[in-house]
């Protein structure tokens, strides 16, 4: 109910009176009353004038299912939503949904999260209301080598949010930060629910430093924000949930082009946001030392080094050292 009261608010962008509202809505008058404060309660800022009625001045700032389906427009890809204040990490709810069978595309959102985590056991600094903490649930029909490619998927996919919402044009470092001016703004962690030949799950899970300011931040992080006011000297908060829904939808385009395609529309895009090949570097994948050139990302989203030797050797995982 509270979701039709917050869509009639905002088609009509003035006041309307609490009679009107009851009216088309089906309920009493007490009941809207009720409702409006729970949702004053959860932020919105909403106004009631004698003779004049209720007036919707401002949503909050917050990743809140209703504001992030409100206008998305995707099939898949976040129809249903569970929202947290606070979670320990995205990526154990997301883990424990996935076991309970739910469908393709729901998605975990948080403010804030006490273990957020990175690959390897790292964490992910996670301060509230300030970045985007997100796991997706997919299910995708391909085997279970190939899903460094959804990493690959879900790096274009930020980027071109990014791009799109803030005009920042942001990089890829293999195999899944996301970079501003070498500093990391984003990281992507992929984990797999899966036999030897058949995926029961992916979560991907994505974490992006959005209004931080940098003393928020490990050292060799940054924000969009912070970006912006490089750019353009403005202090703006930048809007999650716009920022948020785009990445959604690019999400949704791009899983859809990799599945009834191929993957090398989105390995195109991706050579064009990387920052990784053309360049020497230093792979460590199982404790182990590699160096070489970057050469190119293979079909299943390995990136393929040449050794000093000369031999090319693809590498599926790890961590990687741009040293030139
Ligand atoms: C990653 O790992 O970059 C993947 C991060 C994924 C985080 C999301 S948030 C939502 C979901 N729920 C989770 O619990 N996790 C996912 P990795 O490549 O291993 O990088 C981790 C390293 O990045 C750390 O060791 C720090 O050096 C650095 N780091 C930590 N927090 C950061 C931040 N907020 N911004 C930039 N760098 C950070």
């Amino acid at each position: 109910m509270q979701d039709k009261i917050l869509d009639f608010l905002k088609k009509k962008n003035e006041y309307v009176s609490g009679e009107e509202i009851s009216q088309h809505l089906g309920i009493s008058r007490q009941a809207l009353w009720k409702h409006i404060q729970d949702l004053r309660d959860t932020g919105y800022d909403i106004v009631a004038v004698p003779h004049l009625g209720y007036r919707l001045i401002m949503c909050p700032d917050r990743l809140l299912p209703y504001e992030l389906t409100h206008g998305l427009e995707t099939k898949i890809i976040g129809r249903k939503i569970y929202y947290f204040e606070r979670v320990s990490s995205t990526m154990d709810v997301a883990m424990q949904l996935g076991n309970q069978n739910v469908p393709e595309g729901t998605l975990v959102v948080a403010e804030s999260q006490t273990k957020g985590r990175g690959r390897l056991g790292r964490s992910w600094t996670s301060p509230k209301y300030k970045g985007i903490y997100l796991s997706l649930i997919l299910k995708p029909d391909i085997l279970p080598a190939c899903a460094p490619v959804l990493t690959l998927m879900a790096a274009v996919s930020i980027c071109e949010g990014i791009s799109r919402i803030s005009g920042i044009e942001p990089q890829i470092k293999w195999p899944n930060d996301i970079l501003i001016h070498n500093k990391k703004v984003g990281g992507i962690l992929t984990e797999l629910e899966a036999e030897l030949d058949a995926i029961s799950f992916v979560i991907i899970g994505i974490g992006l430093n959005v209004n931080n300011e940098s003393n928020e931040l490990p050292r060799e992080a940054t924000s969009l924000k912070e970006a912006k006011k490089n750019l353009s000297a403005r202090q703006e908060n930048i809007n999650r949930i716009e920022l948020l829904k785009e990445i959604l939808r690019k999400i949704e385009d791009n899983y859809l082009i990799l599945l009834k395609k191929s993957s090398s529309p989105i390995l195109e895009k991706w050579r064009s946001y990387n920052i990784t090949l053309g360049r020497r570097v230093e792979v460590v994948c199982h404790r182990q030392h590699f160096g070489g050139e970057a050469m190119d990302i293979d079909t299943d989203g390995g990136l393929l080094v040449r050794r000093d030797s000369g031999i090319i050797e693809k590498f599926m995982a790890g961590d990687i050292v741009h040293i030139r």
